[in-house]
């Protein structure tokens, strides 16, 4: 039995959560301590990086999430999330999704863990700013996201994580295209079994 080291609010784990149900993988849940002003939790026995998510295989530790879909999408049967008649568009908004899901990250850190009078505020309109340049690429309809496939797997991920860390984006507003997206997504099996906590 696969086990995936995470925590229920981490959008890159519920990316491999997702796949792991669309690609029938069975995987055991621990939840981890995860500490970006610490390196030295028990997870760095696992990933130098101290990182989640971390897959344990009986092979050993897997990492980063990417790596983590991509193993657990080949033991699935059939052709699987990565193929597609665009394969490359297909990673390009994996990469894309994931670059979301790293700016909204750091900047989560950045306005909650770090101590107020030193949270730097550009950098975070920096992050924010990322964010807004490829929901606006998106809504003008840039990749394909009619069919389901890593990248719509990580971009609703993505886009759920927003709501659920930064409401105050309030990134519909001008994307109705993309919310629309997003509504029929969140109905899914795959996205009501792994909500965020709390949302
Ligand atoms: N590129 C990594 C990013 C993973 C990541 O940033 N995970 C966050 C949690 S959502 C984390 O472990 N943060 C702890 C830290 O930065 O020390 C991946 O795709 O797995």
């Amino acid at each position: 039995m696969l086990t995936l080291l995470q925590t229920a609010a981490s959008p890159f784990a519920r990316k491999v959560r997702m796949v792991a149900i669309e690609r029938g993988v069975p995987l055991a849940l621990e939840e981890a301590k995860v500490d970006p002003a610490d390196r030295n939790t028990a997870l760095g026995a696992f990933n130098p990086l101290a990182k989640i998510p971390v897959l344990l295989t009986s092979k050993g530790a897997i990492y980063d999430s990417r790596v983590i879909c991509r193993y657990i999408d080949a033991k699935g049967e059939g052709p699987g999330l990565y193929a597609g008649p665009d394969p490359w568009g297909i990673l390009r908004l994996e990469a894309l999704a994931d670059g979301i899901m790293d700016a909204a990250v750091v900047a989560r850190y950045e306005l909650a863990i770090r101590p107020g009078d030193l949270v730097w505020q550009d950098w975070v309109a920096a992050q924010f700013a990322r964010i807004e340049a490829a929901l606006d690429g998106l809504e003008a309809g840039t990749e394909d996201l009619r069919t389901l496939h890593m990248g719509t797997i990580g971009l609703a991920a993505a886009l759920e994580y927003l709501d659920f860390r930064h409401p105050k984006l309030r990134w519909r507003e001008w994307r109705p295209g993309l919310a629309k997206w997003l509504e029929r997504e969140v109905a899914t099996n795959r996205m009501q079994s792994t909500k965020y906590p709390a949302f």
